[in-house]
């Protein structure tokens, strides 16, 4: 099964997990510098500072990709580089770097897709108070015209947010990613203003003349531990609506969904009447991040969560001890379509990759099997979907390089290509070599 016409593939990546360069050119502080300079939040004691040195060896970077051969390139712009304080004038030499990255793209016959948040929030805009305020949303729809007004002319793609839901939940609710809350159902607050954020920069951008708009969520199917257990079945229920629908039904249906039972806050102390209709603003296509399914139980006695984690333990699963599901992607993808019908806009799978313990061997190459494996298999479930009929139109991989993993720091190895955080070599994977083949055979069958 080939893809459709005008398939895009791609690779992805975000600003603060490659840059580095965090005090040039004006940058100001974000919530992951200061998240990842406080001694024990990150693995190792990691940060961003580095990380890959994007920042100057971009050119190479952007090399590479066109040696993969990719038709787009999903990067993220950090706001803080844009306005160090999170609001007022734009600050020029921030922008000039994605100005130069942009032209660099093109020059190589790569679309930009531009993600306008990856979870870099400007550490003033956390002080007052971060996504638990509704005035951030205002400020994001500033840099979003901001961003737009210099970039909207080159940029092909733009993804307003990267994974409301994650923000929400390992930023402000459990506080194991920045800002490091630990809010728990009283985090609530983050998702309506982080769509907020989306509605009105989505129509900022249009009206800096943006082409393609969008959301990129993450999107886990949820699997009872006992199917036949109600209370299971409640528990996988309550994941679902706080997790996925959550961050879906007010973008596609206009309406959150019943959240009722499920411990959280009172949603019309934060919600206003009229923003349900910023939020629904048309969108071109929705952004799918897909890694594993999530299984859940019922709560146990006095839990703070309306259900519980349970470990899949029946798939091999990756170095993040993740399961290794396909058909999760495919599955997902029906669901959506059931889940939203004829208001399901066309869908990218933003990401779709897995970390794996990637080393240089005695010849200095790097043989990913696993990775080639995991990627065959995923890009297999998506054919399979779209030949039922799911309507995508792109997948980037995640990533092109290993970079800062986060909470992990640099220990897990996303990237088709091996960086040695050292000399900031970049050695090509096996992967490397692997996608760029399936990219140059799909071409060369005039499905692509
Ligand atoms: C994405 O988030 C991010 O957009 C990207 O920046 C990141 O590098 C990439 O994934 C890889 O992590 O441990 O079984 O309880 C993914 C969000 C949230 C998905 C945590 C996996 C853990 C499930 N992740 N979740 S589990």
């Amino acid at each position: 099964m080939g893809v459709p016409e005008g398939f895009r593939w791609g690779v992805a990546t975000a600003a603060y997990q490659i840059e580095g360069a965090v005090g040039e050119d004006g940058r100001g502080p974000s919530t992951w510098d200061v998240f990842s300079h406080t001694p024990g939040r990150v693995r190792d004691g990691h940060t961003g500072d580095v990380a890959c040195d994007h920042y100057h060896r971009w050119p190479e970077d952007v090399a590479l990709m066109a040696g993969l051969g990719v038709d787009a390139y999903r990067f993220s712009i950090a706001w803080p580089r844009v306005q160090p304080s999170g609001g007022g004038p734009v600050n020029r030499a921030g922008l000039d770097f994605y100005d130069r990255l942009v032209d660099g793209l093109l020059d190589a016959g790569i679309m930009p897709a531009a993600t306008l948040y990856h979870w870099d929030l400007p550490q003033p805009l956390e002080e007052a108070g971060g996504w638990m305020v509704r005035d951030t949303a205002h400020r994001f729809a500033e840099f979003a015209y901001l961003a737009a007004e210099r970039l909207a002319d080159r940029v092909g793609m733009w993804i307003t947010l990267n994974e409301p839901a994650v923000v929400m939940a390992y930023g402000y609710a459990l506080g194991v990613f920045a800002p490091g809350r630990t809010l728990m159902l009283d985090a609530l607050p983050t998702a309506h203003h982080q769509l907020l954020a989306h509605g009105l920069a989505t129509t900022a951008l249009r009206a800096r003349g943006a082409r393609e708009v969008g959301l990129t969520n993450h999107y886990s199917p949820v699997w009872a531990q006992d199917a036949a257990s109600p209370d299971d079945a409640r528990a996988a229920s309550a994941f679902d609506t706080l997790m996925n629908r959550l961050f879906t039904d007010p973008v596609l249906h206009g309406a959150y969904p019943d959240v009722t039972g499920l411990g959280v806050p009172d949603m019309s102390a934060f919600v206003r009447p009229a923003d349900l209709t910023v939020i629904a603003s048309p969108v071109d296509f929705l952004g799918v991040n897909y890694y594993q399914p999530t299984r859940v139980r019922a709560p146990s006695e006095g839990g703070a969560l309306p259900f519980d984690l349970v470990d899949i333990t029946e798939y091999p699963r990756t170095g993040m001890g993740w399961p290794i599901v396909p058909d999760g992607l495919a599955s997902m993808l029906r669901t959506l379509r059931d889940q939203y019908g004829e208001a399901l806009p066309p869908l990218y799978i933003t990401e779709n990759g897995a970390a794996f313990p990637d080393a240089p061997g005695p010849d200095g190459t790097v043989d990913d099997t696993p990775r080639i494996a995991f990627l065959d298999a995923h890009i297999a479930a998506m054919r399979a979907a779209i030949g039922e009929g799911a309507d995508v139109r792109g997948y980037f991989a995640w990533s092109l390089l290993d970079n800062f993993e986060w909470a992990e720091g640099y220990h897990p190895r996303f990237g088709l290509v091996h960086v040695d955080f050292a000399t900031q070599a970049r050695t090509p994977k096996r992967s490397y070599a692997w996608f760029r083949d399936l990219i140059a055979d799909d071409r060369r069958r005039g499905t692509g």
